[in-house]
């Protein structure tokens, strides 16, 4: 039963805590008879089919017991000024041991001088997030080792259980890592024949996911389709269908890097929102001209509701890496009397009048004489929105 092996990964993940160190793994390991392979994992010697192994920093993989010593090494890495384009920075030169490259935190951009990370101001500028190798064949039974060279990293299934299309071979449990640190690693055995793909769950949609292909397999992820499980989305999807991480070619190539993929395949899909407020004259950028913010108009407007008004309203869109999209405003309680409940309620359109959608924000008590900043956050992308309606309404028991 589905369900049931679900609370128990879940459980097993809680009971973790605060174990920090090595293997974790007293509880009957593959009990749901799912898990096939079964072994039972005795601490501290094992690498657990659903967990792992997470080795901190000061672990060598010399201290490890001879049952877990890697087959093979993948880095995790953040690799700054890069951006799709410039293949050039393989920096790390592949999956170097005791690869300790530090690149500092996600999301910074060129350390300036000083060091300061600056926030990127364009996709261009974002570092990139790779699996080194992004391709990897192995034998069934054989560890993985994932070094991470910067922190904040995950190595996780692409499986149902963990919100995923299933991308790994029937049968194979649904296995992470937890969220790793610098100069820590995880291991990980691939027993069964087929194609496992991995993601990282903080980096999946800049395309920080990997595929090991195990015995030459061919990809056996079943016909079982889970209509509501997402595929890889964004850059994820472009890496994994790039012709270099097809099965056949990473069987045959043992391994392939982030490197051998076309920079289409690479290239970072987020959108950057324009610098809302004013365009300051821009930073000379001249990509701009869509001439977007400031577009938005105002359609509908029902501005009262017996003792309630809204005094003013505004269509927000700001944000430097993700936009930030929403309409605030205040509603006063010009009477006396209570409101036990009181809604704001936007809707937004394209430019073709189409309604898009319906947002609202809602408060309670609304004693008379007193306002409330009210704040409908929107979904769509402010491109997308050419107007909006808004509407207050008031209920009292
Ligand atoms: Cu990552």
């Amino acid at each position: 039963m589905q369900r049931r092996n679900l609370l128990r990964t879940v459980g097993a993940a809680s009971a973790l805590g605060t174990g920090a160190t090595g293997a974790l793994a007293t509880q009957s390991g593959g009990g749901g008879g799912e898990n096939g392979g079964g072994q039972e994992c005795a601490l501290p010697d094992c690498i657990h089919p659903t967990l792992g192994y997470s080795g901190l920093a000061g672990d060598s993989g010399d201290s490890l017991p001879n049952d877990l010593q890697p087959d093979h090494e993948v880095a995790l890495e953040t690799r700054t000024g890069g951006g799709a384009g410039s293949s050039n920075g393989d920096d790390n030169g592949g999956s170097g041991e005791g690869s300790s490259g530090g690149n500092g935190g996600a999301g910074g951009s060129g350390p300036d001088g000083n060091g300061a990370p600056q926030p990127p101001e364009s996709a261009e500028e974002l570092p990139e997030f790779v699996f080194e190798p992004t391709g990897l064949a192995v034998e069934s039974g054989d560890v993985v080792r994932f070094t991470l060279a910067s922190p904040d990293h995950t190595v996780t299934a692409y499986h149902p259980a963990l919100g995923r299309q299933r991308r790994v071979p029937e049968g194979v449990p649904p296995f992470s890592s937890p969220v790793l640190g610098a100069e820590t690693f995880w291991l990980y055995r691939f027993d069964e024949p087929g194609v496992y793909d991995v993601l990282c769950a903080p980096h999946e949609i800049f395309g920080m996911v990997g595929r090991i292909v195990v015995d030459g397999g061919e990809a056996n992820f079943g016909e079982e389709t889970y209509p509501a499980q997402r595929g890889p989305e964004f850059t994820a999807a472009t890496v994994l269908d790039d012709d270099a991480l097809d099965p056949e070619n990473v069987a045959e190539a043992g391994a392939v890097s982030w490197n051998d993929l076309a920079d289409e395949s690479m290239a970072m899909q987020i959108e950057f929102a324009e610098t809302a407020e004013e365009d300051s004259g821009g930073d000379g950028s001249g990509e701009d001209g869509s001439g977007g913010d400031g577009a938005v108009s105002v359609g509908d407007e029902q501005l009262e509701d017996g003792d309630l008004e809204i005094t003013e309203h505004e269509f927000v869109a700001e944000g430097d890496v993700f936009e930030e999209v929403y309409v605030e405003g205040v509603v006063e309680n010009t009477g006396d009397e209570t409101y036990d409940s009181v809604e704001v309620q936007v809707t937004v359109y394209d430019a073709d009048g189409n309604q898009l959608d319906q947002y609202i924000d809602i408060t309670s008590d609304l004693d008379g004489g007193d306002s409330w900043q009210f704040e409908a956050l929107i979904l769509e992308s402010s491109e997308d929105i050419a107007e909006y309606d808004i509407e207050v309404e008031g209920t009292q028991f």
